[in-house]
Order: structure tokens, then sequence, then C-alpha cells
């Protein structure tokens, strides 16, 4: 009879299990950057530009330097005596660290103060004296590429205007084919407008620089320490070896936290010079206006259709705006990220996209938040241009996806730009998406509503997205491989610690990690203590993004517990007294093939690999494994919303909200659930609130939250999620795929699609994000699109 444990139980996958680091946090025990003091620690403020462009004329800093309290005043000029005025980039372009000769954002860093307390310091930064001389200012990348426009990287001898790259994937002229043989060509055009991670916490450093040891730690809110390590090796010539960074608790990343900043790089060098520690912690405008913007993209495309409403081909054109550096962190061999995922949940047989890149007098940015690179823009393009096009042939907008699905009986499917799709159950989630929300009757229910004035209207979006960068073959940041790890450590009472690359900001990963381990090795969850974020102790790894922490770091967690699964094993034959061919394995412990009741458990194996190991065998159980993917994970997502906007003011209100998530199997179900209504949270307030924009002089408009909304759980509508439909990843060794981003790249499109089907017969093809009531109410009043591109209009 089998003696195996009962998974759940012990917390092992599909264990619902309390979240173990929540334990702390609610009890306001967490341990972030700003909770940690050192002895003898300065705090550094930053000085940042008023405008977006202008020569800096003078800096004068003599009368911070004679306050009391103020040890030291950093500007361009000092730092390019140390070669570190500008920084290398994650996508091979340059970055000031602080302005030497010009600024090129309203918000860059011109000068840091480190003092006794952050109030000196705030004090000394308004007493340095800046002379700047105004410069014509870029806003969007149509004034970036006008004739006569001033060139913003007049740094970089090779740049004579503001085009970082023109790039182009996939095959124009099979596109060219599709479009001659088209019956109907559907177009359609918008803006994705910038958004904004806004975590909780802001971005800070501590920087211990230890003269005798010559050994500088970091403590630091990083989604990928391994990473920054790297780069301050090299960006400050300093030994790898001896450099440290700790990325202690985080209040949140989203993305924000991938990129290196000034703050980061001014508070090294400033506890280099100064021989103490410095910390630096953002404020939440310095947040808002100066790091990790994301998106900001036009979208053009264009799709050739059949009468009957088969897809023969899609093109596609991006402008995107990287505002002053060209600052992205994604993989090197893709210029526009993975916007060439559009489409991949339909079988598209043509397709070619063209992306042309520029500068602008904008905060560096374009990529980061809840996005795997660009997916969420891809996502979005496409299922508003899928929602267009099913409206001019007339099609039902289920009815158009089915037909265009790729089937559950055509995978492996190869995408007409490259990737490779391995699994999925499309229509079925769709079906129980429109179950849900009750389709048909819904449908009734907005034709009666119509004929008596009331403008209901109901949003799909279906979407599958790459998730889990990378394979090393393809997805490389830096030119360092996309792989991951795992390094675990039985203990000889059976407890284990496990540590990771990856590094959560949120996610969970001390309760699901320790899941896995569970699951492989009959260890209960509660047994297994989960370390991530010291490059002293966790094994390289390229961090946490792009949901790839459970494609590849869970991969390198399962791979290695059947590392020492497999040492038990031996160490369990030996136990028995028999050869390991008659070894059997069952939750939790070795048995005889021939006599089940004979059997040790894992913990006993452990015990004996420190007391009683045969012969010969190296002592101890413990192990790393570096996992490298064969493929990305491609979850996929049906989300469904409906609407009511009111005429008289625009406003809208979501009447219902169904969501339904394939994401292989799911470690931690209550964590996936999390995930998803988190994002649904953030794709809502994209789509409904959250407002920031520049006006002609390049002026941030909303770096506050009063422009730019997080919506509290008043505002936030119920959401109803589906956990039904279950399509194991082949490659992965435990099947799962990535959820981290899903609801945040999938959301927005839902509710748009939402708002536009309430106003459809009204000849408004698009209204650009955030649908504030003015927007809504203008495309109704007038009958016309929307833009929210900038410079913002006056009237906004
Ligand atoms: N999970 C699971 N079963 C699956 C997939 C995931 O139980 N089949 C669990 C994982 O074990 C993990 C969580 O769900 O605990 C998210 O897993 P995954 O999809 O691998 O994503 P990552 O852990 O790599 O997280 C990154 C992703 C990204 S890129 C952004 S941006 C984002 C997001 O996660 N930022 C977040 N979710 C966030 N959630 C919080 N609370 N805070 C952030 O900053
Ligand atoms: Cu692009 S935001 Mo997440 O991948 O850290």
């Amino acid at each position: 009879m089998s003696q195996a444990l009962d998974e759940i139980k012990i917390g092992g996958l599909g264990a619902s299990r309390k979240r173990v680091e929540d334990n702390r946090f609610i009890r306001g025990k967490g341990n972030y950057t700003d909770d940690i003091t050192l002895p003898g620690m300065l705090h550094m403020e930053i000085l940042r530009s008023p405008l977006a462009h202008a020569r800096i004329k003078s800096i004068d800093a003599s009368k911070a330097w004679d306050i009391p309290g103020v040890h030291l005043v950093l500007t361009g000029e000092m730092m390019a005596t140390r070669n570190l005025a500008w920084m290398p980039t994650l996508s091979y372009d340059t970055q000031a660290v602080l302005a030497t000769d010009k600024v090129r954002f309203q918000g860059q860093e011109v000068a840091c103060v480190i003092a006794d307390d952050p109030y000196i310091a705030k004090d000394a930064c308004e007493a340095i004296d800046v002379e700047y001389e105004p410069l014509p200012v870029i806003v969007n990348p149509e004034q970036a590429v006008a004739e006569g426009a001033p060139v913003i990287r007049d740094d970089k001898d090779s740049q004579r205007d503001n085009v970082i790259y023109d790039w182009e994937v996939g095959d124009a002229a099979g596109t060219d084919r599709a479009f001659a043989q088209a019956d109907v060509i559907s177009k359609l055009k918008l803006h994705y407008p910038r958004s904004h991670p806004s975590p909780i916490e802001c971005c800070g450093s501590i920087a211990d620089f230890n003269r005798a040891t010559s050994k500088l730690t970091v403590y630091m809110t990083s989604q990928a320490p391994h990473i920054i390590r790297a780069a301050v090796a090299m960006v400050a010539e300093l030994p790898e070896h001896m450099i440290r960074i700790i990325s202690p608790d985080i209040g949140g990343g989203f993305g924000n936290k991938v990129p290196v900043y000034p703050g980061y790089v001014c508070s090294i060098l400033a506890s280099i010079l100064l021989e103490r520690p410095v910390k630096w912690i953002e404020d939440k405008s310095g947040n808002l206006i100066s790091t990790g913007f994301a998106r900001d993209v036009y979208l053009d495309g264009e799709m050739a259709l059949r009468r009957d409403g088969k897809i023969l081909g899609v093109r596609i054109h991006t402008d995107a705006d990287h505002g002053a550096f060209f600052s992205d962190a994604q993989p090197s061999k893709f210029k526009i990220g993975l916007m060439h995922s559009a489409f991949a949940a339909y079988d598209v047989p043509a397709a070619h996209l063209t992306a042309r890149g520029t500068y602008s007098n904008k905060a560096p940015g374009g990529v980061a938040y809840r996005c795997s690179f660009r997916v969420t823009e891809a996502m979005f393009f496409q299922e508003r241009m899928i929602q267009a096009a099913a409206d001019d042939l007339g099609m039902d907008q289920a009815q158009f996806r089915r037909m265009n699905f790729v089937r559950d009986e055509d995978f492996p499917h190869r995408t007409p730009f490259g990737f490779l799709l391995d699994s999925g159950q499309y229509a079925k989630c769709l079906d129980v998406g429109l179950k849900a929300i009750g389709y048909e009757d819904f449908r009734r229910e907005q034709e009666e509503a119509r004929k008596r004035g009331r403008l209901l209207g109901l949003g799909i979006s279906t979407m599958t997205e790459p998730l889990g960068a990378g394979n090393s073959r393809e997805y490389d940041i830096l030119g360092i491989k996309m792989f991951d790890s795992a390094d675990l450590k039985v203990h000889l009472t059976g407890k284990a610690i496990l540590r990771t690359g990856a590094k959560s900001q949120g996610q969970g990963h001390e309760t699901t990690w320790a899941q896995i381990v569970a699951h492989e090795l009959g260890i209960p969850a509660e047994d297994i203590t989960v370390e991530e974020g010291d490059t002293d102790t966790a094994p390289f790894g390229m961090g946490t993004y792009a949901s790839r922490s459970t494609p590849v770091a869970g991969a390198a967690v399962a791979m290695v517990s059947r590392k020492i699964r497999a040492k038990a094993r031996k160490l369990a034959a030996h136990l028995l007294e028999v050869s390991e061919e008659d070894v059997e394995w069952e939750l939790g412990r070795f048995y005889i093939r021939s006599a089940p009741d004979r059997g040790v458990t894992i913990q006993e194996c452990a015990m004996a690999a420190y007391s009683n190991m045969p012969d010969g065998m190296e002592p101890g159980l413990e192990n790393t494994a570096y996992y490298d993917p064969p493929n990305l994970t491609w979850p996929f997502a049906c989300y469904i919303v409906t609407v009511e906007v009111d005429k008289e003011t625009g406003v809208w209100d979501v009447l219902k909200m169904v969501a339904v998530d394939d994401c292989g199997v799911r470690i931690n179900p209550m964590i996936v659930e999390g995930q998803i209504m988190g994002g649904l949270t953030e794709a809502y307030a994209m789509a409904n609130m959250q407002f920031i924009t520049f006006d002609v002089d390049g002026n941030c408009v909303g770096s506050n939250y009063m422009d730019y909304l997080l919506p509290s759980a008043w505002e936030t509508p119920g959401f109803e999620l589906h956990s039904e439909v279950v399509t194991p990843c082949p490659h992965h060794p435990i099947g799962a795929k990535g959820i981290g981003e899903c609801a945040a790249v999938g959301g927005p499109a839902a509710f748009v699609n939402a708002v536009m089907d309430a106003l459809s017969g009204m000849g408004v093809r698009n209204i650009d994000m955030p649908l504030l009531p003015d927007r809504v109410w203008e495309a109704i009043t007038y009958r016309r699109d929307v833009s929210g591109a900038p410079p913002v209009r006056s009237d906004d």
C-alpha cells in the first residue's frame, strides 16, 4: 500500500498555501531598503532639471558646500573626472549619470548632495545655482524627425538626427501578396500612451564601501541584482568579487526596478569618496518623473481579410518614443522588444513589422511595466485591430476570433514572425469566457438598451503571450545569456534552504518555490527557507522580469530537486541494503519495489548524507542547477468586459468582467489569482484613469497622484476568475507557464474594446487611453476619434 504523502497537506504543487512572506509584511516587519540603517550613514538627495532641454552654462555649488552638515556635492563635472558622467544602458546606448553639457528631459539628474540627513541634503540641493540656456523641445516622434529638429544626442559623434534605429521583421513580399488578394483591408492607428509602474516603494540604494576590505556592499531595490553587480563592475571598474549587491524586501517592482539609475551610481561613488555608507531614497515625484516609463508607442497597422472572415496578412508600423536615452532593458536581438509577438494566437499566414525608434526630451524608458518586452503594446494593438476588423466585416466579435485562432491540433505552430507556440486551447478559453459573461443574453440586452438610448458595450481580449525569456540561443542582455538558477542545500535533519537567481518583489517566491521542492522531494514546504537577492549567496541569475521566474528559475528549482533526489536514491539503496535499481520513489519516500513496506523517508536519506553514507560517496546533500529553457512559455488569456457609457458625461462603468487564464499547471492557485487580480486592476487603471503626458515645453504633466490615479478597492470593479482550462507547458519540468503579466498585458484592450463597442455606429474608430470622461464625451458629441498623443492639448 502506498505511503506517499498527501501533496496538498505538505504544501506541494496545487496547494493554495498562504504566503509565508506576508507573515512579516502584515506585521510591519518587512525589511525594505529604507528600513536599513548603517553606522555612520549619510544621506543623498538629487537636484533635478526643471527644463526639458537646455544647455548648462554654469553650475555654482558653493552655497551648498557652505551649509553645515553637507559632506559632498557631486556634479557632472566631478563625475567626468572619474569617467562616470555617462554610463552604458542595457540597450547599447549611453545615459547621463549627472548632466554635463545639456539637460535632455525634465527631471534629469543634475547634481547630488550628501549630508548628515536628507533634509539638509534637500535644502543644499536648492542652494545650487544652475544657469540654463533653453533649447527647442521635442515630445513626440513626428517632431523628432521634422526638418531642422534639434539633435538631442549631440554628445554622440555618430548621431546626426534623432533616429535610434530602423528595424523590421517578417516577410514583406509575402505580406504584399496577401494584401493583393484581400477582399477587405481594415486599418487602425493609435497611440499607446506612456504609463508608469508606480510601485508603493520608490527606488533607492545604500552604498557601503569599506576601504579596509576593499569591499563594496550595496543594498538596493533591484529586480536583477546579479545584472547590477556586473554593471557596477564595468561602470565603476571595481573587481566583481569585491561587489556585493543585496536586494532586501522590495515593495513592488513592476519593471520599474530593472534599469540602472543615476541615483544608484552616485550613491556608490559618494560612498567610495567619503568612505561612509550613503543612502539614497527617491521621493514619489522623482520616481514618477524620471524612472523607467513604459510604452509611448504609435501603432499603425492594416489587416488583409477575406470576405468570409479569414485573416490573410498583417502589416504593422511602430514609432517608439524612447525619451532622451535608449535604455530599454530587453533582449539585445530585438530593437522593439517582442512587439512581433502580436497576432501569435491567430493563424496569420503573412506578416511584416517595421519599427522606428526616436529620441525625445522625455525621461528614458519605453519598456518596463508588466510587459515582457513590449508585449503589452503588441497585444493591445492586436486586440484593438481584431475588433476593428470584425466590425469592418460585419462579423460577430467572438466568431471572428474563433475562426482565426490557432487550433488545438495545430501545435506546435510557427508564427509568421518566427515564434514557436507549443500548446494551448484558445477556443475553449473563449467559450468559457462567453458563457461566464452571458454573451448571447448581453447582446440582446445591449440592443434593447440602445433602443432606449442607453449605451452598453462588450469588449473581448484574447491573447497568448511570450513569457519567460529566454532560451539562450535567442535571448541575452548585453551578451549575457538568459538562463537562471537554483541552489538547494538539504540540512541533516531534512530541512532545507533554497536560493535562486530570481528576485521576488511581491510575487511570493518564498512561498511558491518551496512548493516545487515539496512536490519533487516530499519535504514539507514549511521546512524549506527560500532566499533571493544577495549576490554573495544566491547562484548567478538574470533576475525577475518578463514573468520569467517560474518558466526559468522555477524550472531550475525542479531540476535541482531532482538532482538531490538522485543522490538521495543512492543513500536510500545503501540504507535499505538493496541495489539502486530496486528502489522506487513515491512522494517523500523511497521503498523496495518487491517489499513496499520497507522504505526510508527523504529525511532519513538526508541524515544519512551526513552520518551514514556509503563508502566513497561525497558527504552532504546539496546541489545547484542552471536552467536554459528550450523555449518561451505561452500562457493564454481571455478577458471579457461589459460596460455602460453615460452619453451625457462620458463616464463609463464596468458592469462585469470575467477572466479565463490558462497558465498551465498552477503551483499556487491563490497566488496565481492574486497575480491576475493585480494585473486586471492595473489594466483598468491604464484604460481608465492614469494620465501622464507632456506639454509643448516638455513639462511632464501628471507626475503626481492627483492626475496619475492609483485605483483603490473603491474604484476597482470586481473580477470573476476562471481556472478550468489547464494546458501544461510541454517543455517545463512541472508544466507551468508564466502568469505575472498576463492580465496587465491583455486587460487594457478588453476595457477599451468594450467602450468602443458601446459607441459602435457613431463613426468613432479609436479613443486613446486613458479613456477619460472628457475624451469619451468628445467622441460621442463630435463623432470623431480622440488622440491622446503629446503634446497635451491646452483644453486637457
Ligand atoms: N505562479 C504559479 N503558477 C504558475 C505561474 C506562476 O503559482 N503557473 C506563481 C509563481 O510561483 C510566482 C507568481 O505566480 O509566485 C508569479 O510568477 P511568474 O509568472 O513566474 O512571474 P515572476 O515571478 O517572474 O514575476 C514577474 C512579474 C512581472 S515581470 C511583473 S512586472 C510583476 C508581476 O510579476 N510585478 C509584480 N507581478 C507582480 N506582483 C507583485 N505583487 N509585485 C510586482 O512588482
Ligand atoms: Cu516589463 S515589467 Mo516586468 O517584466 O518586470
